[in-house]
């Protein structure tokens, strides 16, 4: 019996680490997703049965290590060196003078494309993934093994079982990845990345390789660092054996038998370049034998033996026929382009960003004006310059308007910042958004309308501001009829709905999602003012009395609630009977946590991050928003993510919800 577990559990492994290479590195997958699953869940269960056998090459392992306090650093045995530039035809052409001078021959060149990411190696022993390491100075990088058992295309095992091999390529994002992950990183208004390389090495060099895991990174293989046991002759043949062990191989590189073909080689890949899924900053060329490699050697840093062609950014001319104004997920105003339609790097170009209104103005930029545009990282199209001397005299200036286009609500710069956003509560261009948060845990606490739930409503018409949500018990037969609903868990979410009606006006505060308004500020207003008709009606100077509140709070508030998309809201809150009044100051129950700052992050497991927070209030102490040295405790939960990266940094205690059940019951 035990043997037919080990016997299956071997099994299971081979058959997924082949599915795996036919999905990942070969692009032709034999099976769904759900056949794939189903054997991974098979693997999962038996290696719970038989711990003992879990090894660390499983398929189940590419997920699943702990964050790390950081990474290791990792001496590289082969230099990982970096390449020279060529920028055009005559460079290389001298470039390849130099060669055939070293070597007194011709010489035959390999091209392969220059993929933009993060260079890394790849460690091998006994045919196992053991470690892999960043690039970082060429001698010295970092150990990323865990982050880099997140992506599928590696190879946990290889085809051979070779004592060692040591194998260096680039990781990288795809264009269409980059895009999904930079709406995903606005959609949690985190810093966007400027380009896929980026991308690429921001997600590899996290230390929480689950935040990895959920980036879709990927890798190409072009050199054989290192290797015991075999030979080879030409650079080919290391790609092609690197292919035969189970790697993702530089892809469509060509071998070129003399560097006019390879120029022409290299000008078909710019050509290309715009189609292609993942980004390139240039072409590679390599002499292609190894021996004569060796006689050309390197200098300290760059081997004379290979080049990387840079291509220039490609720009067009073209007129801005207009400007209009986009509002993002998260209420900013961007300003956009609208251009004579143009071709540029394999695709046309009709729109362009501007950015922001401090873009539009230090480049001058107006409409009717002849612009140079180019594609951002080789993907987002941006202009870049006005070609003033075509100006006729004819161009508008660009004015910001003063209400969302949206939603016609006022529209709010604040001091030191660029972005303008949309103040109102019901724009439909953040809806969902606000809808979703005013669901949430710390805020209205509406068990069972999560997000799938709200666009189904959205979609249906049933909700068009949070008001809607206490008017939907009207619409009960229909929502019964919406997909996954029926009579149960439609009763269910009314009973939520109307229970969230009797909450204490701090989470219906915070739940308004007014901008720099956190829990703690949504407390604060809450006792500070007997009702939202007092917040309402309260002045700036009222609201900045609030001991805490800056001017910055203050006057988000108060602008917040002169909207009459606001007031019409807290009407119809009112007439839907939800709660408008103030519970008054919190009682304070000892004064234990007297003069300690607490930060609370991730998810915790009974708590919501309000209910913990009031807890900390009620025995004395402070909730802060962000970790600094002054941070008492972090109190972590799940998911916990740059806040903890922080409280590490800093040496501040962390603590989980089970110790801090046991200060406040001690
Ligand atoms: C790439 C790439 C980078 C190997 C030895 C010297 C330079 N980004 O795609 N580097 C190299 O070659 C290294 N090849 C590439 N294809």
């Amino acid at each position: 019996m035990a043997a037919d577990i080990e016997k299956r559990i071997n099994e299971l492994r081979d058959t997924l680490n082949y599915h795996n290479h036919k999905y990942y590195v070969e692009d032709s997958p034999e099976i769904t997703d759900f056949e794939y699953d189903a054997l991974l869940r098979e693997l999962e269960n038996l290696e719970n049965e038989r711990p003992d056998l879990v090894t660390s090459d499983s398929p189940t392992q590419r997920v699943g290590g702990k964050p790390l306090e950081g990474f290791d650093k990792v001496e590289h045995a082969v230099q990982m060196q970096s390449l020279a530039d060529v920028f055009n035809e005559s460079e290389l052409f001298a470039f390849d003078e130099r060669v055939r001078e070293g070597i007194g021959s011709s010489v035959e060149y390999v091209v392969e494309k220059k993929i933009d990411g993060l260079s890394v190696s790849l460690l091998y022993e006994n045919g196992r993934f053991v470690r892999g390491a960043t690039r970082g100075d060429g001698l010295v990088g970092e150990d990323v093994t865990q982050n880099l058992k997140t992506i599928k295309s590696i190879p946990m095992k290889l085809k051979e079982e070779i004592p060692l091999i040591e194998v260096r390529g680039e990781v990288f994002i795809s264009k269409s990845d980059f895009i999904k992950l930079n709406e995903e990183q606005e959609e949690a208004e985190q810093q966007l990345f400027a380009n896929p390389r980026n991308a690429a090495a921001g997600s590899l060099r996290q230390l929480d390789p689950k935040i990895t895991s959920g980036r879709k990174l990927d890798i190409y293989l072009f050199n054989i660092q290192r290797i015991e046991g075999k030979t080879f002759n030409t650079h080919s043949e290391t790609l092609e054996y690197m292919k035969s062990l189970g790697f993702k191989v530089s892809p469509g590189y060509k071998i070129c038998s003399n560097i006019e073909d390879a120029m022409d080689e290299i000008n078909r890949i710019g050509e290309e370049r715009g189609e292609l899924p993942f980004e390139i900053d240039g072409a590679v060329v390599k002499v292609n034998s190894l021996r004569q490699r060796d006689i050309l050697g390197s200098t300290t840093k760059t081997p004379r033996w290979a080049a990387a062609y840079k291509y220039p950014a490609e720009k067009k001319q073209t007129v801005i026929k207009e400007i209009w104004v986009n509002v993002g997920r998260t209420g900013v105003l961007t300003p956009n382009a609208v251009l004579e339609p143009v071709r540029l790097a394999g695709t046309t170009v009709s729109r362009a960003t501007l950015h922001n209104m401090d873009y539009v103005r230090d480049k001058d930029i107006r409409i009717g004006d002849t612009v140079w545009v180019q594609k951002a990282g080789d993907i987002i199209p941006e202009v870049v310059e006005v070609d003033k001397e075509k100006r006729t005299g004819d161009e508008r200036e660009f004015v910001m308007p003063e209400h969302c286009p949206e939603c016609r609500s006022q529209v709010l710069r604040e001091e030191g910042e660029s972005a303008y956003r949309c103040t109102g509560i019901e724009c439909p261009a953040q809806l969902f958004r606000s809808i979703v948060h005013f669901a949430s845990r710390d805020a209205m606490n509406i068990d069972g309308l999560g997000p799938a739930i709200i666009e189904s409503l959205m979609d249906n018409g049933f909700i068009k501001g949070i008001a809607d949500l206490y008017y939907l018990h009207l619409r009960k037969d229909e929502i019964i009829k919406m997909e996954r609903m029926g009579k149960k868990s439609t009763d269910n979410l009314l009973k939520s709905i109307e229970k969230s009606k009797a909450n204490n006006i701090d989470r219906l505060i915070f739940g308004f999602g007014i901008r720099h308004i956190g829990l703690r500020a949504a407390q604060l207003l809450s006792e500070n003012f007997e009702s939202i008709d007092e917040i309402s009606s309260a002045s700036l100077e009222d609201v900045v009395k609030i001991p805490e509140f800056g001017e910055k709070m203050a006057e988000s508030v108060v602008v917040f609630f002169k909207q009459e998309q606001t007031l019409d809201t807290v009407n119809k809150l009112r007439e839907a009977g939800v709660n408008l009044k103030s519970f008054g100051k919190k009682q304070i129950k000892d004064n234990r946590f007297e003069g300690k700052t607490f930060v609370l992050t991730g998810t915790l497991p009974t708590y919501s991050r309000s209910e913990a927070g009031e807890i900390v209030l009620s025995f004395g102490g402070k909730v802060s928003g962000s970790v600094s040295k002054k941070t008492d405790y972090v109190l972590a939960g799940e998911e916990a993510g740059s806040k903890l990266d922080k409280a590490r940094e800093l040496g501040v205690k962390i603590i989980d919800e089970d110790e801090f059940k046991k200060m406040i019951e001690s």
